[in-house]
């Protein structure tokens, strides 16, 4: 085959029985384990890693991290954890699938320190692993404190040892999943192209991992013109996971679940470990602390209201409270904090702190540091603003939305959440992991990766069981490359119609259409324009506005290969943007105050919405179907929280 060009990209065409779509924590962890069992099996399985980055820098994770936010340890219990869940997520959230994942994520964590991620002990212990008992710092009941800013890169390293570099394909975007021809149920491909060389690249597989994270830049970030870039979540992450899971047919779960994180106002520093490690605490802009100002505001949302730890969602709402009513900015009160642990410490101790202070920032989001450093802000001196920012879609961190999968079968769940093999989704041989999970928020880093270990075994299982499945694609691939490249053609086409390349009345930019989405979004699905509220009326608009949105983005234009990769991240977003929508309209209630209000329906009802919502859609006729799913609890809450 000729070498390609712009206009007329080479077909490489490839056949793997397992494709691991992503580099992330998960796929890494898959990467890791399905090592392990394909070696176990003697099976021949062949197996690739295809991420559209490069893995050791890649995902939520590449800046690194200060904790580890899952980590059981022997204090408490995978139910304990699963109890946890469910209450930060307003009790709607599957409890085998966070019972699985708190019994495998400690192994995970060993395996990081293993690989040599320095994790903060106990006086004592430092030289004690965790495995060997060590105990660890904790920030909070389950956070772990580590120096992480080269977490990312240990983890990749480990899962490039286990595979071998030729098994890896970086900076290659896949854009759709294929179905097979014979069985529209199961999958039987992928396809994507090269960010760097003029490719097309094609997978045919038996079994396939879809972790490629959750979707932000869907809402107008509050970062633009000087800011703009500046977000909380991994900005490379657009929403592939459940946009093309939804298109292959899966079926998704909780996409009206969104989350909103307070963070340091511009820089987007994560609280976590100002709030559990440093015992700081959130006031208004007269110094009142508005977690017990605003308390009985909890009493609204019982039980979830009443826990040791409120709900994510709900302490936020107590934040918003101060917001609406004018008493913002809101601040962490950061000097009082460090004061207050400086009282018993020597002056040595106390410059560890306020180094401390500054790594937290410089070990996970160094745009932080960048924002005190430019403000001359000291921590110790100067509190910091905290504001909730724009909603992200994710479903690893404290949010829930993503893909309904197959679950655990020894842990007493109804018999229709588990389809056969753990992980897997309701196509057969698409499996998913990390923000792809539905239903099972909090899990992280350490669980996303240990979710990835648990699809591993899965799919290697899978793989060994269909040995002589023959998967043939539904779609001709002249066709799949014709769709891929449309935005090259339609730029070669007429960009010599006007001297100004980015007007033109025949194609629209990427970064134009990006703007019209955010902008539809924030200001009609509870973006930060209208303080997280919408109602059905608004949301009808947006249904128009996101239609038209779809018809224009047949128009994107693509000038070079990175603008080919905009558009189709875009076009991932706005099928996410979509679903989050549409599940918004169907929940008639407001599940997650603090998160989004519906203000036409603006209460928790219990009785009638304490259910899962789960859609499909149909990539034929552009439809969405919306319906409920009978919640159990399986983990006893009776005992709930205030332990
Ligand atoms: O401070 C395609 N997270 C935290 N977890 C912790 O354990 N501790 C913390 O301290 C955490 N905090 C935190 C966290 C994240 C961020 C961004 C910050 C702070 C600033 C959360 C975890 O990082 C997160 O839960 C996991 O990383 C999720 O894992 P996973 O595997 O589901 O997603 P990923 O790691 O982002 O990887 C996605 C991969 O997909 C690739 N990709 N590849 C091919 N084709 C496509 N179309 C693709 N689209 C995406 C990506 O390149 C990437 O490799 S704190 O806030 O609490
Ligand atoms: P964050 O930095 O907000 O992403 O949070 C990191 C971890 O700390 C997550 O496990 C959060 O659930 C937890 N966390 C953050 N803020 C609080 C808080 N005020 N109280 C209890 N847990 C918190």
């Amino acid at each position: 085959m000729a070498e390609g060009t712009f206009g007329s990209p080479e077909v490489v065409e490839e056949e793997v029985d397992i494709l691991l779509i992503g580099g992330g924590m998960a796929c890494c962890g898959a990467a890791y384990e399905a090592m392990h069992y394909i070696e176990a099996s003697g099976a021949d399985i062949s197996i690739k890693m295809v991420d559209k980055a490069a893995v050791d820098r890649s995902g939520a994770v590449a800046q690194g991290l200060s904790a580890i936010n899952t980590y059981i340890g022997g204090e408490q219990d995978p139910a304990d954890y699963a109890r946890m869940v469910s209450n930060d997520l307003m009790g709607i959230t599957r409890d085998d699938l966070a019972y699985d994942v708190g019994r495998h994520v400690d192994d995970s964590v060993y395996l990081f320190e293993e690989w040599g991620l320095p994790i903060w002990k106990q006086p004592g212990d430092e030289g004690k692993s965790l495995k060997e008992g060590g105990m660890p710092v904790r920030s909070g009941k389950w956070q772990i404190m580590i120096n992480g800013e080269s977490y990312k890169w240990i983890v990749a390293e480990a899962a490039k040892k286990a595979m071998g570099s030729e098994r890896i394909q970086e900076r290659v975007f896949i854009v759709k999943l294929i179905n097979d021809k014979n069985d529209p149920s199961r999958i039987a491909g992928a396809i994507g192209f090269s960010t760097r060389d003029h490719k097309v690249y094609v997978y045919k597989f038996k079994a396939c991992l879809l972790a490629a994270g959750g979707c932000v830049n869907i809402f107008r970030p509050r970062s633009v013109g000087e800011g703009t870039g500046r977000a909380w979540y991994p900005v490379w992450n657009s929403g592939s996971t459940y946009s093309m899971a939804a298109e292959a047919g899966a079926e998704l779960t909780m996409m009206e679940n969104r989350f909103v994180p307070a963070r340091f106002k511009d820089g987007y520093g994560p609280v976590g470990a100002w709030f559990l490690l440093f015992k700081a605490q959130a006031t208004n802009a007269f110094g009142e602390v508005y977690m017990q100002k605003n308390k009985e505001l909890l009493n609204d949302y019982p039980p979830y209201g009443q826990a040791a730890v409120p709900a994510s969602c709900l302490r936020n709402h107590l934040m918003m409270k101060e917001m609406k009513e004018g008493r913002g900015p809101i601040y962490m009160d950061t000097p009082t904090a460090l004061q207050k642990l400086a009282e018993t410490m020597t002056p040595k101790e106390i410059k560890h702190l306020e180094a401390e202070a500054w790594e937290d920032f410089l070990d996970m989001c160094i745009g932080q540091a960048g924002v005190w450093a430019g403000e001359n802000i000291e921590p110790e001196k100067t509190p910091s603003e905290l504001m909730p920012t724009e909603p992200y879609l994710l479903g690893s961190h404290s949010g829930c939305c993503g893909i309904w999968v197959s679950g655990p079968t020894d842990v007493g769940a109804p018999e229709s959440w588990s389809w056969g093999y753990r992980s897997m989704t309701t196509i057969k041989g698409l499996f998913t992991a990390g923000d792809g999970v539905g239903a099972s928020g909090h899990k992280f880093s350490s669980g996303s990766h240990a979710e990835g270990r648990i699809c591993a075994r899965s799919m290697v299982k899978y793989v060994m069981d269909n040995k002589d499945l023959a998967p043939e694609f539904d779609t001709p691939v002249s066709e799949l490359v014709e769709e891929i490249y449309t935005p090259v053609r339609t730029f070669l086409e007429h960009k010599d119609y006007s001297t100004a390349i980015d007007v033109n009345p025949n194609y629209i930019t990427p970064r134009m259409l990006q703007f019209r989405l955010q902008k539809i979004m924030d200001e009609y699905v509870a973006g930060v324009a209208t303080l997280y509220q919408t109602n059905e009326k608004m949301l009808e608009v947006a249904e128009h506005k996101l239609g038209m949105l779809k018809e224009d983005a047949k128009k994107m234009r693509a000038k070079d290969l990175h603008e080919l990769l905009r558009a189709w991240e875009n076009y991932h977003r706005i099928l996410t943007a979509e679903a989050h929508m549409k599940h918004i309209q169907f929940r008639e209630e407001s599940r997650y105050p603090g998160f989004y209000y519906r203000m036409d329906k603006n209460f928790v009802d219990e009785e009638n919405w304490k259910c899962f919502v789960n859609s499909t859609y149909d990539k034929k006729t552009q439809e969405w179907k919306c319906f409920k799913v009978e919640h159990v609890d399986i983990v006893d809450k009776t005992q709930l929280m205030k332990k």
